[in-house]
Order: C-alpha cells, then sequence, then structure tokens
C-alpha cells in the first residue's frame, strides 16, 4: 500500500454507510463528528466517564452508541452530498474541546502533541521544516545510525528529509531489528497494530487487531521503500566499537563487515540498536548438559521438530504467552516452568482479524483513522485518568506486595475476577496462576482466554516448584526431573546492557560502559555527558510499562529531538555538543524519585525493568505527553558547544 494515500470520495448509500458505521470505535466516531461538523457540542450527547478509556467504546450503553452512529450517518451523507470537500485539521479550540471530553481535567496539556496527530493524509508535522542547505549551506555533516530495526528506520528517515547525510549500519540482512530476529510460533504484537506504526505511515489495511509478526515486519520492509531507506543502510555489518576522536571531533567506528574489519567516521553518532535485542539465558547450572535441541524464543531454531515430542518453556512472559499455546498444539507433552505468573488483563480482540468495514471507515472517513489512533494512544497520555494511575504509588494506602494503592488494589480485582472466571472449576491452578505482587509491577499481558485455556489442556503442566538444574535429559526442579526432548528458554532479553556488546569511547578516553557500571543513564534516555554527538533511541528510561502509548510514538519524540540537536549544530557552526553533567543528574534523580513511586519500582518481584543495581534504568514514570514536551526541542543551555 502507500502510506499517506488520501481519504477516498464518499459514494456509499446510505444504507452502506450505516452498516459500515459499525465497525467504528464508537467514542473516535463521536469526535470524528465533532471535528467534520466543527460542533464540539455533539460530544454532549455522551458523558465521559472515569475508566471509560479502558473499555470498548468507552463502555457506552448500545443505545449511546446507536445514537452516535446515526448521528455520524447523517453527517457523512451530507459530507458525501457536498462531494467529499476537504476538510481542514481542527484547531486548537476545537481540539482543546475533544481532548477535553475524552482525557477530562489536564487534557490541555495534550493538545500541541494531538495538534501533531489529527491531520490530513501525507501530512507530516514532525518532519524537519529545514534541510541542512537552508540552515548551513555547504556543510558538511555525515551521521552514523547503528541498527535498522524501528527507530533506526525513524532516524535514517528523518535525517533523510532534512538532507543530512546519514549511512545506517546493521549487522542483520534486512531491516526490522527485534521483529526481523523473533520468529517463534504465535508471535505478534500486543499493542494494537493502527497505534504500534509511524505517525507519518498509516496502514489502514491491517488484517488484525494486532498483527503478527510477519506483517509488522512486512511494513517496515514497505517503509523502507515507500522512503527510499534501503539506500542508506548498509547490512552485514555490525559496529564493534566507536571512539570519540578528541582532536577531529569526530566518531570513528570499528566494523565487522563481510569483507573484513575497518574504520568509517562520523559527525554523529545515533544508537538504535534498542532494549531487546540481546536475548538473555538463566544462568542455571548445568544449562549446556542438555542432549537434545535447546534454543531461546528469540533465536526459534525452525528446524527443530516439536510434533509429538516432550517441550519444556521456561518463563512466563509476553514471548512465552504467544508460544506456549502454539507450541501445544504440536507438542506431545508441554511443561512450562514458571517463576512468577503473569496479571492477565482482558482483550477479548486479541486475535481477532479487523472487519473489512472498519478498513472500509479508515480509507472513506475524514480523521477517522487519526482519532481511532488518539483513542487507542488516549490511556497512556496523561498521569492521571489513564493507566499510569494504577500504577503510582499511594504511601497512604499503604502500598504492599497485594496493591500499592486503592486504584491499584481495584486493578487487582478486576484482574482476578477475569483469571478466576477461566479457571473457576479448577482451584489449584487458579492458586498457581494468580500473581502475588502488584498489578503493573511486570508487564501485564493482554488476553483473550488462550493462555489459561492451554495451561489446563491434559498434556500441558505448569511447574511453579524452583529449578534446581538442567540435566542431559531434561529439567530437574525441587519436586522432581521433568523429561524432555526440546528445551525453550522463553527468558528474556539482557534489557539493561544497553549499547552492548560495542565498546563506546568518550571524551578523554571514557569508556561508556565503565562509566555507567551496570546502571546506564542519560539525559531523556538520548544523551551522555562526556560522549558528545552520541544520540541513544529507546534509551535508559524510556520504555513504557503499559502506559497506553507505543514506542512508537516514544522513538518519534526522540527522532525529533536528534534533529534539533543536529539543526542547532549547524547553525551554530559548532562540531559537536555535550549535554552538561549537572542537568543530566538532576533529570535522573527526578526520574529515578517518579520510578521509585511506580508499582515497579516499588516492588520485589524480579522483572526486566530493574537492573544489577536494583534500579530501574528501563522504565519512564511519567506520561506520554511529559516526555513528548521534553523533547519537543533542544535546549542550548544544558549543552556544551564544542
Ligand atoms: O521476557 P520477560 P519476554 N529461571 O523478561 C523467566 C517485549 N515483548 O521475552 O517473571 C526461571 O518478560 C522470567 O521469570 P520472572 C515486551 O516488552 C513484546 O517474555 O522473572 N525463569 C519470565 O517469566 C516484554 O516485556 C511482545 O520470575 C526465568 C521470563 O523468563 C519483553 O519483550 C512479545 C529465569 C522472561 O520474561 C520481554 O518479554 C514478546 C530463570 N533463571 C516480548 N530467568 C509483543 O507482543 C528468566 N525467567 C509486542
Amino acid at each position: 500500500m502507500t502510506f499517506g494515500a488520501p481519504v477516498r470520495r464518499l459514494v456509499a448509500d446510505d444504507a452502506a454507510l450505516r452498516a459500515h458505521l459499525h465497525a467504528a470505535e464508537v467514542p473516535a466516531l463521536l469526535m470524528t463528528v465533532a471535528h467534520l461538523t466543527g460542533d464540539p457540542a455533539v460530544l454532549a450527547r455522551v458523558e465521559r466517564r472515569n475508566g471509560w478509556l479502558f473499555q470498548p467504546h468507552g463502555g457506552l450503553s448500545e443505545a449511546q452508541q446507536e445514537d452516535v452512529r446515526g448521528l455520524a450517518a447523517a453527517v457523512l451523507a451530507r459530507h458525501r452530498d457536498a462531494g467529499s470537500p476537504p476538510v481542514p485539521p481542527p484547531g486548537p479550540r476545537l481540539l482543546g474541546a475533544i481532548a477535553e471530553w475524552a482525557l477530562g481535567p489536564g487534557a490541555a496539556e495534550a493538545v500541541p502533541l494531538l495538534a501533531e496527530e489529527i491531520v490530513p493524509p501525507g501530512a507530516d508535522p514532525r518532519a524537519p521544516g529545514w534541510t541542512a542547505e537552508q540552515v548551513a549551506p555547504g556543510a558538511e555533516l555525515e551521521v552514523a545510525v547503528i541498527g535498522a530495526g524501528m527507530s533506526g528506520l525513524l532516524a535514517a528517515h528523518r535525517l533523510t528529509q532534512a538532507g543530512v547525510r546519514c549511512t545506517v549500519y546493521e549487522k542483520n540482512a534486512d531491516v526490522g531489528g527485534t521483529w526481523l530476529d523473533n520468529r517463534y510460533p504465535g508471535c505478534r504484537v500486543d499493542v494494537a497494530s493502527h497505534l504500534y506504526s509511524y505517525s507519518f505511515a498509516p496502514k489502514h489495511d491491517w488484517p488484525d487487531h494486532f498483527c503478527t509478526r510477519d506483517v509488522l515486519h512486512e511494513y517496515f520492509r514497505d517503509v523502507a521503500k515507500q522512503y527510499g531507506l534501503y539506500d542508506r543502510i548498509v547490512f552485514g555489518t555490525e559496529v564493534l566499537a566507536a571512539r570519540w576522536d578528541d582532536p577531529a571531533a569526530r566518531w570513528r567506528l570499528h566494523l565487522r563487515t563481510p569483507h573484513g574489519e575497518v574504520t568509517v567516521a562520523a559527525n554523529a553518532v545515533v544508537s538504535a540498536v534498542g532494549q531487546l535485542s540481546r536475548p538473555s539465558l538463566p544462568d542455571i547450572p548445568g544449562r549446556e548438559t542438555f542432549a537434545g535441541p535447546a534454543f531461546h524464543s528469540a533465536r526459534w531454531d525452525a528446524g527443530a521438530d516439536l510434533a509429538g515430542k516432550r517441550v519444556g518453556v521456561i518463563g512466563t512472559g509476553s514471548s512465552a504467552y504467544q508460544l506456549v499455546p502454539e507450541v501445544a498444539k504440536v507438542a506431545g507433552e508441554l511443561v512450562v516452568f514458571q517463576r512468577n505468573p503473569p496479571w492477565l488483563r482482558p482483550t477479548p480482540h486479541y486475535h481477532d482479524p479487523v472487519p473489512p468495514s472498519a478498513r472500509w471507515l479508515y480509507e472513506h472517513v475524514p480523521y477517522y483513522s487519526p482519532w481511532h489512533r488518539f483513542w487507542l494512544c488516549a490511556p497512556g497520555l496523561l498521569e492521571r485518568g489513564g493507566v499510569l494511575e494504577g500504577w503510582i504509588v499511594d504511601r497512604g494506602h499503604p502500598p504492599t506486595e497485594r496493591a500499592v494503592s486503592a486504584a491499584n488494589e481495584r486493578l487487582r480485582v478486576t484482574l482476578t475476577d477475569w483469571m478466576s472466571a477461566q479457571v473457576a472449576d479448577a482451584p489449584d491452578l487458579l492458586a498457581q496462576v494468580l500473581p502475588r505482587y502488584p498489578v503493573g509491577a511486570k508487564r501485564v499481558m493482554r488476553d483473550n482466554g488462550v493462555w489459561l485455556r492451554t495451561l489446563r489442556q491434559p498434556h500441558v503442566r505448569l511447574v511453579g516448584d524452583p529449578i534446581r538444574r538442567i540435566t542431559p535429559a531434561g529439567v530437574e526442579t525441587a519436586a522432581g526431573h521433568h523429561d524432555l526432548d526440546v528445551l525453550v528458554y522463553a527468558t528474556g532479553f539482557q534489557a539493561s546492557r544497553f549499547l552492548a556488546p560495542m565498546t563506546v569511547t568518550g571524551r578523554g578516553g571514557a569508556d561508556l560502559h565503565a562509566t555507567w557500571d551496570g546502571d546506564a543513564r542519560a539525559y531523556l534516555g538520548i544523551t551522555v555527558p562526556g560522549f558528545p554527538n552520541l544520540f541513544c533511541l529507546y534509551g535508559p528510561n524510556t520504555n513504557l510499562s503499559g502506559q497506553g502509548g507505543s514506542i512508537f510514538a516514544f522513538s518519534e519524540y526522540g527522532v525529533t529531538y536528534l534533529l534539533d540537536a543536529i539543526r542547532r549544530l549547524l547553525e551554530s557552526g559548532r562540531k559537536a555538543l555535550d549535554v552538561r553533567p549537572d542537568v543530566h543528574d538532576a533529570y535522573n534523580t527526578w526520574v529515578d524519585a517518579g520510578n521509585a513511586e511506580r508499582a515497579w519500582g516499588f516492588s520485589s518481584v524480579s522483572s526486566w525493568f530493574v537492573n544489577e543495581k536494583g534500579r530501574t534504568a528501563q522504565n519512564w514514570p511519567f506520561s506520554a505527553v511529559e516526555y513528548w514536551r521534553r523533547t519537543h526541542a533542544l535546549d542550548p543551555a544544558e549543552y556544551e558547544f564544542l
């Protein structure tokens, strides 16, 4: 498909229009109507209610939904009869009124961000509004981007738009990063596809609400093709080391290429290597002794025959949640080794296809696509009223390993009810699968019932007693030995080892990993003092723990900041910028204080959100709007220009 194609002319008759509208997400449809009519008064037909961002159709009654669909049908019929004239984007007042209706108090904060999202097809407000040639004619500036995954492609696209020369070094043979690597059966996104995509490349024909890995990977390929990014990528090339050359004020990158090792130079380096790219294999005694095929979920051995075999899976995180039900379909016996069970949140449509009428709406109803996207990301936008509110520690509650606040307790009750209802007749299993830590301390799984249904199958066993060792014949736990033919490690990633295994050397020969000492920090997750012109994407403390947003959005905000940094360099005629240590330190103190007051910071449960020093170096503890606001422009006073 071509991204950014205009909406099609409306020609459907009234009956067809009404039929298609049944596929609409009703609050998004009403916001679209308010926009098309320019009349926020229509929103008064429906009153915002607590928690409505989490419910299908905002929890509106069938009568309310029908009322909105009827209104939309009339408005769209008028639009059609008028010849489908172009509709301008909403002005700040209309945006403000709609945001207030959807988000409630504090909505005004989200309006500038929203103005970048509610735009006509093909518009791209986050594109740099300048080119290198305009701001610094004749200047030579070359940027090296490391990694052609989601963030690397984005950085390359924006730099190209600004006419800044860039080269992307990618160790794999294709784009996609972690979505290229992860090919385990059942692999798919757990953030809605209409949100888990670039703002400038909305895709209207996602086959599923939460698309499979193959479809998402094809999306990355399509984006790379449409925006000419393949020409900028050097595949099969791994950056082994990056060294800041003080006298030359340039980076020297040491590369391993198919033709040997070489060194290249760049003025700036963008690390787009992600947090979830290096598999973590558990330090369990005897791991090397297992006699059968044994592999990590992100290094799936497609040649391993699981049919009729005794398969063991270690881990019950997001990867296990997706692959266990698929493995159960073919394995003769399946043993799942669980340390801490995941919380499951109801998402009945998790595996459902997008109905054809929903696609029709994206393609024909002006602005329905961006308003729907807004509704999908709304739970993550503000600190209050959305997902984050349920994770915030209330010291007066007082917080415990059961719940960190009254809101968190309510979530526990809701999710416990959801899980209990699925295994009401299996109390032993329920006792095993109900978590003993607060909701939100670990990533919550989207659930349509497939997980517990799988664990109840007669050939599937959930083992909760601790693993003692791995033997040639299987896994030994405290309660006995489990004979296995194949062993799968769904044990996650070395998320705390940012930028590893690269060696990165900054000013005065400082080694980045020695500086971090296992506790990575960066200003805004992007810049590190002493490492000039180094920009990290999806760097320290930029992970959303279920705030409801999408990591695509966070990378877009980070890349806006990167481009502003490049512009300032070009305009200033200086060679480099280096974040001030006091700015970096104060920022990290603030982030740490935020994380300490979140479910994951309070709880002692093990999770990849906490590093070896016991600090949360992964998660962003605040709202998406807060990150957008802070990354919207670089403040030169916060940097030393070299
Ligand atoms: O990894 P995890 P993942 N002995 O670290 C267990 C993203 N993602 O690959 O819970 C026994 O979450 C560990 O146990 P415990 C997403 O951001 C996205 O599943 O620590 N068990 C846990 O159960 C996600 O959060 C999608 O007690 C051991 C599991 O292994 C992130 O990737 C899909 C152990 C590891 O879970 C990581 O998810 C998949 C040991 N020694 C992943 N060591 C999408 O859909 C570890 N475990 C977008």
